[in-house]
């Protein structure tokens, strides 16, 4: 089972290769390179493709801006099947990316290959891509937390990679809708719309793209002016795991003016996250910094912390109290958002279906904070549900049905290292 499984995930990974990157699905949804995407997908390549694994890094990395920033899709070839595509975003140098950024993943799957593939083979990738490393998450700290207060802002839901989560409704309210672009739309030529963001939610995504790209995308503008700001705890999770893994890299080829830099940005957010720990909610709270308000939606971003640190349980022994209820209340682990609330759609994107690149994260953090039996939970449900439904994009945790896009290389990535 295990292995047609494992070969099956290899296959997909073969079909969406582009030679140098590799896009989310062959079947036209998403027809580009996405940044977080890339670097999950080189967790797979390397249990099978070590070179591979570290091309699709280093491709990420040669579209990076001048400024440092990452950007969430680089356009390599025909775009045409998706909107908005590099003709409407029309940012970035050579105006094949988008404007905005996505999870700061890179350094930790960077640190995995090196763990895997040991020194001598590692080596020079990494002495290409820390200083890379190292300017994107200069960048983070600077353009997007220019008061120094240790959290970094996203600006629009696309940044989380949790697009249409609970957690960024208020605050996704308050933006202007502008147009409807419903006739625009060709997400929904691939995947059902009941299970895709609404149209209301995708009117506000593109005003934000446009007002972002009557700025010219300019760091030193968009933080000011952007309508959606939210410093979310889950991105900031992922964030701080990844200075973790950075310091590490830069540790190994000597850099000891950025194991300095990478080690103030530890502690800043060290404490920041800390700050935003809710005793009476027994959760981690993302704050919308236009308004001041904390956001109590307890979406899967809220358990990040678990990733990011391995004190987290020791400390709030109630964060994995509340995951466990989480899981009483389904039949697959783990919903993307609290099960029970009138905002939880165990059908729609982000606002209830399982993923397995969060379920991952989930598993490595369980283990690191003394729960292997949670986490052996957790990988045993992954694997089963792909079993059952396919390397689907994401899946129904009250049934277990496939939903979204097909052949997903995400999905068969994290199948790959989970079986692994
Ligand atoms: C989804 O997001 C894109 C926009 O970035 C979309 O819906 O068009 C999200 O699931 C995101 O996290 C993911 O990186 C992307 C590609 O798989 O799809």
């Amino acid at each position: 089972m295990t292995t047609d499984l494992t070969e099956a995930a290899i296959a997909i990974l073969r079909a969406n290769d582009r030679g140098d990157h590799t896009v989310p699905t062959s079947s036209g949804l998403y027809p580009a390179q996405w940044n977080w995407d890339s670097c999950l997908v080189a967790l797979g390549f390397a249990e099978f493709d070590p070179d591979r694994a570290w091309t699709e890094i280093e491709t990420l990395f040669d579209g990076q801006w001048p400024d440092g920033m990452v950007p969430h899709i680089l356009f390599h070839g025909d775009d045409s099947s998706y909107f908005p595509n590099a003709a409407i975003w029309q940012a970035g140098p050579g105006q094949r990316s988008s404007g905005i950024t996505q999870p700061p993943v890179a350094a930790t799957i960077i640190r995995h290959l090196f763990e895997r593939f040991g020194v001598q083979r590692s080596r020079p990738h990494i002495r290409l891509l820390a200083p890379k490393l190292l300017a994107w998450h200069r960048w983070f700290y600077t353009a997007r937390d220019p008061d120094g207060t240790g959290l970094v802002a996203i600006l629009h839901p696309w940044e989380s990679g949790m697009d249409n989560s609970p957690v960024w409704d208020a605050a996704l309210a308050a933006v202007e809708p502008g147009p409807s672009v419903a006739h625009l739309r060709r997400d929904t030529a691939f995947a059902d719309a009941a299970v895709r963001p609404t149209a209301a939610e995708y009117d506000r995504y593109i005003n934000l793209v446009l007002a972002f790209r009557a700025e010219g995308y300019r760091a030193d503008r968009l933080y000011g002016m952007a309508p959606f700001r939210v410093a979310d705890v889950g991105f900031n999770a992922m964030l701080q795991r990844a200075n973790r893994d950075l310091r590490f890299l830069l540790d190994m080829i000597d850099d000891t003016a950025g194991v300095a830099e990478v080690d103030r940005m530890i502690s800043n957010t060290r404490a920041a996250l800390e700050a935003r720990w809710d005793q009476a909610e027994g959760f981690y709270l993302s704050v919308d910094t236009r308004t001041g308000q904390a956001i109590r939606q307890p979406g899967i971003g809220g358990l990040l912390p678990l990733y990011a640190d391995p004190m987290t349980a020791s400390r709030h022994p109630a964060l994995i109290t509340r995951l466990e209820r989480w899981l009483d209340q389904v039949e697959i682990a783990v919903p993307s958002f609290e099960p029970g609330r009138p905002e939880f759609e165990p059908r729609r994107y982000w606002r209830g279906p399982i993923w397995l690149v969060v379920n991952w994260m989930l598993i490595d953090g369980l283990k690191r904070n003394g729960r292997p039996d949670l986490a052996r939970r957790i990988r045993r449900d992954s694997l089963a549900v792909v079993a059952r439904s396919g390397f689907r994009e994401y899946f129904d945790p009250t049934t277990g049905e496939g939903l979204g896009g097909t052949d997903f290389s995400w999905t068969a990535a994290m199948v790959l290292l989970l079986a692994g």
